[in-house]
């Protein structure tokens, strides 16, 4: 199984880390290609717990070489952050790539971040803050640094100058901050090129001859489907390609040589941030999933939205990525619950829609339909096999598969390592 992509289907925190790491051991790369340190990951393994948030979640995995590809958007002193923290738990990351061509977030992306959300006010998007939406608009106005800039300082002063050109317009007269100058951000990103420069590589090639040679690859998708700058609740989306053909665009790999997309998908919905969530619970049933699934930001620590599960979101995601399976995690969480509802269609003002409307407008105003199922109160943390699941969950994941759109090849009952079921 050479390329294999792995994406969220909802809206993030599906679990993705949790599925990568358990790919891990059977891949020899693990490429993050869209997002930068927007992304929280969790990772445990026995008593230790990792958050990841720039680095790839297959860094944990001895022997996997990490990659960071052109698609990322890359906040050095963040990276250099997360890789001491690691080193000093005793995991390797000698072998870590970075493209020459990823984008850099600078200091006046994060500043240019959480000013633009100030001045929204009620039309904020609820960003991390992390300074992704303006690298990646800095990247299409073509006015973004990348890696490789950091190793001609004339070329990284010119562009700097450029960059802040604009921006300390807007920073000085619109916003009412200081101008930022060159020199500091110049400075700043040269302290980082020595320790860099062994990293950077030219990914894109390195990928293919791993691919020529048989190597396997994971392509591990930042976000999910639904906040995907074309195929998600626009404008409330981060602003990259999460879906699959992110990672052949944020990778330069040919699309032909993917074999296999999983999406993983969670057995309920969450969501971080503003925009559109038809199944989302405003009652107990809404603290009890986010109590029981311990649903807080990974980045921000912000608690999650939560919903039922939403089967027109998971279609749509089949579609839209090409899904050939789906991980299902958290089961576990549902575990004491009575009835299960599942959204199976939405009303739009009286009509029915099946499908996830393409209007913004009529997904705003989208009432889920639900469909009921009957819950279990047996503890299931500790199932290995399908058949270990009572006749309710086991009923409730086939429901889920047949509304879905892709086999569910894989089921999470817990949030350790080995807490998953796998249907071959
Ligand atoms: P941004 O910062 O520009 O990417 O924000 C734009 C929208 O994308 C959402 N977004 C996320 N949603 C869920 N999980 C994310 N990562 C962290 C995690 C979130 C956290 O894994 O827990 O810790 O808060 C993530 N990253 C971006 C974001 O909420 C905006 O709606
Ligand atoms: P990601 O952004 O998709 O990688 O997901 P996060 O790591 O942000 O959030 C998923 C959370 O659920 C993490 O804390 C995981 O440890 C946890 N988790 C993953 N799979 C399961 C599962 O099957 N059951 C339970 N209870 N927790 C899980
Ligand atoms: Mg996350």
């Amino acid at each position: 199984m050479p390329a294999i992509v792995l994406i969220g289907a909802q809206w993030g925190d599906e679990g993705k880390g949790k599925a990568t790491d358990l790919l891990g051991s059977r891949v020899d790369y693990v490429v993050k290609f869209n997002g930068g340190n927007n992304a929280g990951h969790t990772v445990v393994i026995g008593t230790e717990k990792y958050a990841l948030h720039l680095l790839p979640s297959g860094i944990l995995t001895a022997g996997v070489t990490p990659i960071i590809a052109n698609g990322v958007v890359v906040d050095i002193e963040v990276l250099f952050e997360e890789l001491d923290a690691l080193i000093s738990r005793g995991v390797d990351v000698s072998r870590l790539k970075v493209s020459a061509n990823a984008h850099i977030i600078t200091q006046y992306h994060r500043t240019v971040d959480k000013v633009t959300e100030r001045f929204l006010g009620k039309r904020q998007i609820g960003t991390t803050g992390r300074g992704i939406g303006p690298t990646y608009a800095d990247k299409i106005n073509r006015v973004g640094i990348r890696v490789q800039d950091l190793f001609d300082e004339n070329i990284l002063r010119q562009k700097v100058e450029g960059a802040l050109a604009q921006k300390n317009h807007l920073l000085v007269k619109v916003y009412n901050r200081r101008a930022i100058s060159v020199d500091e951000i110049v400075e700043d990103l040269l302290s980082y090129a020595e320790r860099l420069r062994p990293m950077v590589a030219d990914t894109a090639l390195l990928l293919h001859e791993a691919l020529t040679e048989g190597k396997t690859v994971l392509f591990e998708g930042g976000q999910a489907t639904m906040l995907d700058v074309d195929h998600g609740t626009y404008p409330f989306v981060t602003s990259s390609n999460a879906t699959s053909g992110g990672a052949v665009t944020g990778s330069g790999i040919g699309p032909n040589r993917i074999d296999r997309i999983i999406a993983v998908v969670k057995a309920y919905t969450t969501r971080v941030g503003a925009g559109p969530f038809p199944t989302e619970l405003f009652d107990e049933s809404g603290e009890f999933l986010r109590a029981n699934g311990f649903e807080f930001g990974t980045t921000t620590g912000r608690p999650r939205r939560c919903g039922w599960y939403d089967a027109p979101v998971a279609r749509y995601t089949a579609r839209i990525n090409g899904v050939t399976d789906f991980v299902l995690t958290k089961l576990d969480v549902l575990t004491g619950l009575d009835v299960i509802p599942v959204c199976v269609a939405y009303s739009v003002d009286g009509v029915r829609f099946d499908e996830v409307p393409v209007s913004q407008s009529d997904f705003h105003h989208a009432k889920p339909i639900f469909e009921n199922f009957p819950g279990w109160t047996e503890d299931i943390t500790g199932a290995r096999t399908f058949e270990d699941l009572p006749r309710n969950a086991q009923a409730y994941v086939l429901a889920l598969e047949g509304m879905s759109g892709a086999r569910i090849s894989a089921i999470g009952v817990g949030p350790g390592r080995d807490a998953i079921i796998s249907r071959h």
